[in-house]
């Protein structure tokens, strides 16, 4: 449909309305384009070894910054992204998180999940942890609490995860590797970084170079006849 169509009329009450500046690009340009950029997020690989080489914080707050930029329900923007490099902090975080993953492989995962891990080979062990300069703590915000009311989010975890997505694509395009790790459950995560009552662990981010050694599993992501269903 055209976007000159009648059908697209806007119509505005008296809400606060900028005009939007729009660059249209050519057919050819937007194929060079999508076709560059999944070149590119195509290499990103998880990364669970990490050299211990510093990273210029600048990048993470611009990469937070990309994150920010995410859309949110009704804009409420409901996240916060914790940065922590302090040492005894990510030993902190480590111990910790080991204690529950380690709870996690012996007793909580079922021998499915646990077969279906096999080609990771992850264990509770999680030196990455301490050896990434930096790990992001992305907290979700359910709901504000503004003037001691409880005012609410909408679609949190829709927009949490669009914004981690920004982030990890920032990251990635500034040259730098990721893990999403979800050590289970994570409330001990709310208690170390101090959060108030509104915040809830999202996905603790460790960030950083991968070791120069670095291997990574050989696996595939599926092909787009897969995962593409077009209704022409
Ligand atoms: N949180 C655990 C287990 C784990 C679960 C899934 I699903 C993964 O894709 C990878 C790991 C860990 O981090 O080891």
């Amino acid at each position: 449909m055209s976007t000159d169509s009648p059908n697209s009329f806007q119509e505005t009450d008296d809400s606060d309305f900028i005009p939007y500046r729009f660059e249209k690009l050519s057919n050819e340009e937007m194929i060079r384009n999508s076709t560059a950029f999944y070149d590119e997020m195509a290499t990103r690989r998880s990364v669970r070894v990490f050299s211990t080489d510093d990273v210029p914080f600048e990048v993470i707050k611009q990469a937070i910054l990309t994150a920010g930029s995410a859309p949110s329900g009704a804009n409420k923007q409901p996240w916060t992204f914790c940065v922590v490099s302090n040492k005894e902090l990510k030993a902190k975080i480590r111990d910790l998180a080991e204690k529950e993953e380690y709870e996690s492989y012996t007793h909580r995962m079922n021998a499915k999940w646990l077969e279906d891990l096999k080609p990771f080979n992850t264990n509770h062990k999680k030196p990455h942890l301490e050896d990434a300069p930096y790990l992001i703590v992305i907290f979700k915000k359910p709901y504000e609490i503004e003037n001691g009311e409880k005012n609410q989010n909408y679609y949190v975890n829709e927009s949490v995860g669009i914004a981690t997505g920004f982030l990890l694509c920032a990251l990635h395009k500034s040259g730098l590797s990721t893990l999403t790790h979800t050590p289970s459950p994570m409330g001990f995560l709310t208690k170390l970084l101090n959060r108030p009552d509104n915040e809830r662990p999202y996905l603790l981010i460790p960030v950083g170079y991968p070791h120069p050694d670095l291997k990574v599993p050989n696996i595939m992501k599926h092909p787009v006849s897969k995962i593409l269903v077009d209704y022409k």
